[in-house]
């Protein structure tokens, strides 16, 4: 069983509606807006409205993760996100911090961020303890290989299962380590390492994500495999990322990772209305 809420450092975020993770990066190459909200005042802004639209989390990063992008070292990535990060605490929601690095976690949760959201599921030497000897909450993503190959030629044998096991090895590495379940958020990493094919089979595979009683998070925001099935240019996916983000709550997502944070909750109010409704005549 999924817990009833989770617990983000001082935060308890029910868990009986899906809730909308709001991006802000603060790089100047992301795949969807690099280098847009590399001032950090421009970021906070854009956080701002992120929240007045209705975000319950805002997910700051400053490291691309897009295939072939060029690595941060740690104090530029730092000097990137911790005043955007300072900046926006005061809006009062949870603030995720999305980085690979330990001494950026710490220096995030230091600063008041109420989670870590890694690609790499806590994998680098020291991340594990950087959000165990805190009350952050964690996401746990899977990426098949590291961003700048990743795409290369990703090949599983079956994808669900593989994905499924590694984030259940993952979140029993961290459950050993200290950290409550109700911290703990799982992602299956739509788009890292993985072909439109293997894209498709982890949206439809959700259930069996969800099946391991952590809630799931999904980002399929703007994201490649979009672009393949409708022919549009990122800045053009609006309806498919909304579509996939109503299929993947509708699967069992708990968590939706997005850019336009307006249109996703407003499809996710038409959902939810269904769901209430009495059946019909
Ligand atoms: N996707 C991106 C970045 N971080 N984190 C999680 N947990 N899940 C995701 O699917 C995910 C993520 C990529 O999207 P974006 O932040 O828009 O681009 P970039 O990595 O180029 O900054």
């Amino acid at each position: 069983m999924t817990a009833a809420a989770l617990r983000l450092g001082r935060h308890v975020l029910p868990l009986d509606r899906p809730l909308v993770m709001g991006v802000v990066n603060v790089t100047p190459d992301s795949f969807s807006d690099g280098g847009r909200f590399l001032d950090a005042q421009a970021a906070i802004e854009h956080a701002r409205r992120l929240v007045e639209e209705g975000a319950d989390i805002l997910d700051v990063g400053g490291e691309s993760t897009r295939p072939g992008a060029l690595p941060v070292d740690e104090a530029e990535e730092s000097r990137r996100v911790l005043p955007v990060l300072e900046g926006i605490l005061p809006l009062g929601i949870p603030v995720s911090i999305d980085t690979t690095k330990p001494g950026v976690m710490r220096a995030a949760i230091a600063a008041g961020a109420a989670m870590v959201n890694d690609v790499t599921a806590l994998r680098s030497p020291g991340a594990l303890e950087a959000v165990a000897a805190a009350d952050a909450g964690v996401c746990l993503m899977h990426m098949l290989g590291e961003p700048r190959t990743m795409q290369a030629s990703p090949a599983y044998g079956d994808v669900v299962a593989e994905v499924r096991d590694f984030l259940a090895a993952r979140a029993a590495v961290c459950e050993a380590a200290g950290i409550g379940r109700d911290r703990i958020v799982i992602d299956p990493g739509f788009g890292f390492g993985k072909t439109v094919a293997h894209n498709l089979a982890l949206l439809r595979g959700l259930p069996a994500l969800a099946a391991l009683g952590f809630p799931v998070l999904a980002g399929l925001s703007r994201k490649s495999t979009l672009g393949a099935i409708t022919g549009r240019a990122v800045g053009d996916r609006l309806a498919a990322s909304v579509a996939a983000a109503l299929l993947a709550v509708q699967r069992g997502a708990r968590i939706v990772r997005v850019h336009d944070v307006a249109a996703t909750r407003d499809a996710l109010a038409v959902l939810a209305a269904v769901a209430r409704s009495a059946p019909g005549p």
